[in-house]
């Protein structure tokens, strides 16, 4: 793993309809991230919280598109685009705390241009592939995956001036037990591969997280971590806007995040969806900082 290592906070709460998400890069940083980190031997520099200005929606926008905030969502991601391509360019591992889901749009739109064939471990409950037509809220961050492979409205998939960014052969779903009807079709259009939670009951989170490991070691040159904290199990992992029962548990996320350092495949990552007004006493943030942790390489020993 890179050692040097750019924190970016986005506090994006404009994706979904829960306030408090926007509170997420603090509570994380509160529960000790860099400390930890710096712990581990990595040199951190924390480049604050990205500035998320409120966009005026246009009539015309509005009249056109169910898509909620979507001017405000676009432009915060083209900004977060360009934070991250920086970041990279000047070899640095970029650490991305939302927010909400909507930010992974801007955040593999400044990874992926580094990469021929870039890897997406997508760790949520939802499977975030609704387009405008599909989604039943209007809410961008159930709709941020379709968005980095090409689909859905133009002010988003053309951010950073290309699309797509993710190829769906080199996306693995882990987590999922909430998925729409438009996203389910999708995933067996595309052929995306999925570890729904009876996946992981069935065979051991150790098994799918070898078989996802190895399946982008063959196909990919950079995997993008993009963490969804209500991938855990709301017992774990309460402060989250659409928590989902029956989740992955903290162990076997510490465990997928053990063997994704063992790999060491991870190029970039994101952890996102904590919200502290919904939380009880930090648990989702201080669950973030453990599995962030893991990821980069505490063997608790
Ligand atoms: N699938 C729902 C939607 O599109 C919920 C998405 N919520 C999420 N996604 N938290 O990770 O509105
Ligand atoms: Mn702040
Ligand atoms: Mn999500
Ligand atoms: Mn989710």
């Amino acid at each position: 793993m890179n050692k040097e290592v750019t924190i970016i906070g986005v506090p994006m709460d404009f994706g979904q309809t829960r306030r408090g998400v926007d509170m997420g890069p603090s509570a994380i940083r509160y529960a000790g991230l860099t400390d930890r980190l710096e712990g581990l031997g990595y040199s951190i520099d924390d480049e604050g919280d990205l500035n998320i200005k409120i966009v005026n929606e246009s009539k015309e926008t509005e009249i056109t598109t169910n898509l909620k905030n979507l001017k405000t969502v676009a432009e915060a991601n083209d900004k977060l685009g360009q934070k991250v391509d920086q970041v990279i360019s000047s070899n640095r591992f970029p650490l991305v705390l939302g927010g909400d889901h909507s930010i992974a749009i801007g955040t593999l739109a400044g990874v992926s241009k580094h990469y021929e064939n870039l890897g997406v471990i997508w760790y949520d409950a939802h499977g975030d592939l609704n387009t405008g037509e599909t989604s039943p809220s209007g809410n961008i961050h159930g709709m941020s995956l379709a968005v980095s492979l090409g689909l859905g409205h133009p002010a988003l998939t053309n951010i950073g001036g290309y699309s797509p960014k993710v190829k769906p052969e080199n996306v693995v779903i882990i987590g999922a037990r909430d998925l729409d009807p438009g996203e389910k079709q999708l995933i067996k259009e595309q052929g995306i591969k999925v570890y729904t939670m009876h996946e992981i009951d069935r065979l051991g989170m150790t098994t799918v997280m070898s078989e996802t490991i190895n399946y982008l070691k063959e196909r990919t040159d950079g995997v993008h971590l993009s963490l969804d904290l209500d991938g855990l199990d709301p017992n774990d992992a309460p402060g989250v806007g659409t928590p989902v029962a029956g989740g992955i548990s903290y162990r076997e996320s510490h465990l997928a995040m053990e063997m994704l350092s063992e790999a060491n495949i991870i190029t970039s990552a994101e952890f996102v969806e904590t919200n502290p007004v919904l939380d009880k006493y930090n648990k989702t943030a201080i669950a973030a900082v453990a599995l962030i942790s893991s990821l980069f390489g505490d063997t608790l020993l």
